[in-house]
């Protein structure tokens, strides 16, 4: 786990890139394609990497009672939808990731399990939809995936960015809310009372550009 001074410095060399405008939009929205929630959540200087990106977000995030995580987007109406999550430019870590790293540049990626403490191999969404930008991916060493909504070619293209390079540092997050197993069955038996509301950090009013280094 990373500490304040730890991500200042951090955010502090390696936010190089050029900003992308703020996005718009400051609240969870559902799909009606699949019952989930999903959030463009600024960085605000508050995670350096990929994986930092992805425990703040599974720490401190939830929305209705479903959990937060990065996003998955494993159709083309599940990419249509978050094309509509804001009209300004904007760009942020998704839940893929290659593993191993390395050539093919397009092997090996994978998505993250849906729920925190499941391993994707357990639970996993299978990788067949995908919405690479032209030109992408394009580096051996770029392991993490973002997206650029309205920029890029095409826009809302997808971009291989390193989950520990210092060129994304900067990059906000795309969050989805799903429920958890033991939620949908409850909620299928009537037990709609499970539903929870807990604190939910917010990142405040202000969001922080995010690099847009491909
Ligand atoms: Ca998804
Ligand atoms: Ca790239």
């Amino acid at each position: 786990m990373w500490t304040r001074n730890r991500l200042f410095f951090a955010c502090a060399a390696g936010c190089l890139c050029a900003a992308a405008a703020s996005p718009s939009l400051a609240v969870p929205v559902q799909w009606s394609g699949n019952g989930h929630w999903y959030e463009l959540v600024p960085n605000d200087g508050r995670w350096a990497t990929w994986q930092q990106a992805r425990d703040f977000v599974q720490t401190n995030l939830e929305h209705e009672g479903f959990p937060a995580d990065l996003t998955t987007i494993t159709s083309p109406e599940e990419q249509a939808f978050v094309e509509t999550l804001t009209t300004e430019a904007w760009t942020g870590w998704l839940g893929g990731y290659q593993e191993p790293a390395g050539y093919p540049l397009k092997d090996n990626w994978h998505w993250i399990g849906q729920w925190e403490g499941t391993p994707y191999e357990q639970a996993p969404e299978s990788w067949d939809y995908t919405n690479w930008l032209n030109a992408e991916p394009n580096f051996s060493w770029e392991d993490g995936l973002s997206i650029y909504l309205n920029h890029g070619d095409p826009p809302g293209g997808w971009n291989d960015a390193a989950r520990n390079g210092t060129n994304s540092y900067g990059y906000d997050a795309l969050v989805e809310y799903v429920p958890e197993p033991a939620t949908l069955t409850l909620l299928a038996l009537g037990g709609s009372a499970l539903v929870r509301r807990r604190r939910r950090v917010r990142g405040g009013k202000t969001r922080k550009p995010a690099a847009v280094c491909a």
